[in-house]
């Protein structure tokens, strides 16, 4: 069952510092972005000086001539905030995809090198909100946000000194309502972030739900399911109107407010200042131009409701973040530095592993086996009982509870992963294929190989007949996970990649299930030509896949319960024994009927 790590709560100094990084490298471009903001600021602010201009100078001492120079100063102040604003917008766009972008990378970066257990427990859906969405909401704080929150201040700083300079009063009476506007400020900082917590995460629930669905598209329509996949929809749809409704109630609440708290020191300034114009203490030109500058003052000061808006969801979202860039990467899990030579020889031997995915739940207990170089191994044993656990903590996808897992005599805990990995070629149990064409999937076990290469490790895993057969050859597009193919040819090219890759141990898990008879023959011939030479650790329930190996293990509830080649183990009489027998049988039926892979697994 997917988990939702709860992400721990992120003060506004650790989101300061942890992101401010981020914008480091673009320092210039910052600094360019917050001038042009502050130049695009400072154009406007002509607006009411010219106004007031006009009021005092040209229509009270009526200059007609001078209506024209006035009109066209005000078109080239408009103008200059036009081309400011328009550079503004250019380089902050640049500037914060470039953080998008870095940001972005490191998330992602950090969720690939996080171990295999993180992904049994996160649905990938909220996973892709977390590098797309959550990521965003980050970066529109610091690029937008910052710019915002310098240019606001300063702008309110400078229209401050304006005020004070027209009149001391006036400034004293308009300046009464900011106490309620940080009250307010303080109020929406601590009853918004909860909200917009919970929204985001409803937003990951909702993401997880439609990948899961779209890729169980099959199961839904042979299912019929619709319907009730819709009203799952729904329902997770509904909590995150909820969940948006109530955010935005709150906004809702809060910015009209404050807007007309701001609002209340015009009426101050209108109820002092009129009666200042009728003595003649304040020209009438002085009155309006202070009453627009005032709205210039406020403007700002409004704009930091939104600034405060952009701050909590952004800290939502980077809790989120955090939550997974602060977990340990499986390179951190090994001790060591040192790497494996290019090759190692392929001894492997397991001592005394004990592993399970849940504390107290045991998968594997006490293993202890060797593999010789080259030597073919066999596991065999009822589903569920652990045999691809077991080939799991060889590639280190997960780390034994306790024992040790060695190849070529080193400890594979003190190998770097990458190192370790580089020597095992997996074939899994479920075919997967990359959404690209079939050479991009052959060319993943080894990205540099030669096209002669890539072809011989198709005709080996006898793949080539029915590639050259497809229209677009090598070419030819394989879908989402491989769906436009058939599973036998997804299993063969899977085989060819693990054949590119070339490797010293091989793992096949299942590699010869759900397939006809003939692309069986085919698939095992691939496979022979494989494990030739190499340490290879084979999952099957055919019986020649088998009976071929050098040893067979028989896995009972994480125990090996038999030991021994075919032979030994059918003089033993045992479960072994039992198993070869229903099979057997089994197969000489499917070969009379219709080859049937699926009624085996319990034999046990
Ligand atoms: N298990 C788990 N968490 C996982 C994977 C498996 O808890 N991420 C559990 C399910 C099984 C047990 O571990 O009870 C052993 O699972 P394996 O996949 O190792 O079993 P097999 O490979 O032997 O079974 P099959 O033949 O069906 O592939
Ligand atoms: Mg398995």
């Amino acid at each position: 069952m997917t988990q939702y790590t709860t992400p721990r709560t992120v003060n506004v100094t650790e989101f300061m510092q942890r992101t401010l990084v981020y914008l480091k490298p673009y320092r210039i471009m910052a600094a360019a972005n917050i001038l042009l903001a502050m130049l695009t600021i400072s154009f406007y602010f002509m607006y009411p000086q010219i106004t007031q201009y006009i009021i005092d100078a040209v229509i009270a001492k009526r200059q007609e001539s001078m209506i024209i120079p006035a009109a066209v100063a005000l078109t080239g102040a408009f103008l200059l905030h036009a081309v400011s604003n328009a550079l503004r917008i250019a380089v902050n766009t640049r500037f914060g995809q470039k953080v998008i972008l870095d940001m972005r990378r490191d998330v992602y970066d950090h969720l690939l090198s996080l171990p295999t257990g993180f992904f049994d427990r996160h649905a990938s859906g909220d996973l892709m909100t977390r590098i797309i969405d959550d990521v965003a909401s980050v970066q529109r704080i610091l690029t937008d946000g910052v710019e915002r929150a310098l240019t606001t201040f300063m702008s309110i700083l400078a229209v401050l000194v304006i005020l004070l300079f027209k009149s001391y009063s006036l400034t004293a009476l308009a300046l009464l309502p900011l106490a309620v506007l940080t009250a307010g400020a303080l109020w929406y900082t601590f009853s918004a972030h909860p909200g917009y917590r919970s929204q985001r995460r409803e937003i990951g629930k909702l993401n997880a739900l439609i990948m899961d669905s779209l890729q169980g598209i099959r199961q839904i329509k042979a299912y019929g399911r619709e319907e009730f996949e819709s009203i799952r929809f729904s329902g997770q749809a509904e909590r995150l109107r909820q969940s948006t409704i109530k955010v935005m109630d709150i906004w809702a609440v809060y910015t009209p407010s404050m807007t007309f708290a701001g609002s209340l020191g015009t009426v101050l300034v209108l109820w002092a200042g009129t009666p200042m114009v009728m003595h003649g203490q304040l020209s009438l030109g002085e009155l309006v131009g202070f009453l627009f500058y005032l709205g210039l003052f406020y403007e700002p000061v409004g704009r930091i409701d939104g600034l405060n808006q952009m701050v909590q969801s952004a800290r939502a979202s980077s809790e989120r973040l955090f939550t997974i860039l602060d977990l340990d990467t499986e390179r951190k899990e090994s001790t060591g530095n040192t790497p494996f030579p290019e090759k190692v020889l392929g001894d492997v031997r397991y001592e005394s592993v004990s592993f399970g995915y849940k504390e107290g739940v045991p998968v594997l207990k006490n293993i202890s086996l060797h593999a010789a170089p080259g030597e073919k191994i066999a596991l065999a044993g009822s589903t569920g009982a652990g045999k691809t656990s077991m080939v799991n903590l060889l590639l280190a996808f997960y780390r034994p509870v306790s024992g040790k897992i060695f190849i070529d005599s080193r400890d594979i805990s003190s190998v770097p992963i990458h190192s370790l990995r580089k020597q095992i070629s997996l074939v899994s149990q479920e075919p997967f294929l990359f959404n690209g064409t079939i050479r991009d999937n052959l060319l993943y076990g080894q990205l540099e190989a030669s096209l002669e290469k890539m072809l011989a490790a198709a005709d080996a895993a006898n793949c080539s007949a029915f590639i050259e057969a497809l229209p677009e050859g090598y070419e030819t597009l394989v879908g989402e996970r491989g769906v436009m193919l058939s599973s036998g040819e997804k299993q063969r090219i899977s085989i060819a990649r693990a054949l590119l890759k070339d490797a010293p141990v091989i793992i096949l898990d299942e590699a010869t299930a759900s397939v006809d008879n003939a692309t069986e023959q085919l698939i095992q011939e691939a496979l022979d030509r494989l494990m030739k030479n190499r340490t290879s650790f084979v999952i099957a329930h055919r019986l020649n896949t088998i009976s071929n190996a050098d040893r067979i293990l028989v896995l009972h509830h994480g125990e090996i319960v038999e030991e021994g080649t075919h032979t030994e183990l059918l003089n033993k009489q045992g479960r072994y024994t039992r198993f070869w027998m229903i099979r057997n049988e089994q197969e000489r039926v499917a070969t009379q009927v219709w080859p049937n892979e699926t009624m085996d697994k319990e034999a046990f």
